[in-house]
């Protein structure tokens, strides 16, 4: 709403929203340490019109493990990765393409004929394993960098717009 009355400028850098957002690549993230379900931890970044973490590579990884391993957790972290629509098909809830994994050893593996359709990230490695999506664990919201709106200068008001308010 903010790019009404202004103006993107195609020079601006693109930004997280807010100071408690994390940059990295063109993305941000915002850690969470009180533990949800999978479902209420995504309807908490859908809020912010983020979504859980993706992850799509091992840089983006070893990013978010560094994050991890500053001591700012002590329990595992739901990422956005899930088989919910069909059983091992595994799919990103940002629709992004599954293009890396880094599962544990032994996983994903329903264990135990659980139906473990939710990914969780072992805070101690990095590594993902399935669990029940009813799990309560931490969680990490990502989203797009977006560009910040400027104010446009007087001269550059285009007149078809100056008799809005
Ligand atoms: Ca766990
Ligand atoms: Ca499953
Ligand atoms: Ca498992």
């Amino acid at each position: 709403m903010c790019c009404l009355n202004s103006y993107f400028d195609s020079s601006a850098e693109l930004s997280c929203s807010g100071p408690d957002w994390y940059e990295f690549g063109e993305f941000c993230y915002k850690p969470y340490g009180d533990k949800k379900t999978w479902h209420a931890a995504r309807g908490e970044c859908r809020k912010l019109g983020a979504d859980l973490v993706s992850i799509q590579s091992m840089t983006e990884q070893s990013w978010l493990e560094s994050y991890l391993y500053m001591g700012k957790t002590t329990n595992d972290v739901w990422i956005g990765l899930n088989d919910m629509g069909f059983s091992g098909l595994f799919s990103w809830s940002d629709n992004h393409w599954v293009t890396f994994t880094y599962w544990a050893p032994g996983e994903p593996n329903n264990h135990q004929g659980f139906n473990e359709d939710c990914v969780e990230m072992f805070y101690q490695t990095g590594r993902w394993n399935d669990v029940p999506c009813t799990e309560l664990n931490t969680y990490i919201c990502k989203m797009p960098k977006v560009q910040i709106c400027r104010s446009a200068p007087e001269q550059a008001v285009n007149p078809l717009f100056l008799g809005r308010h």
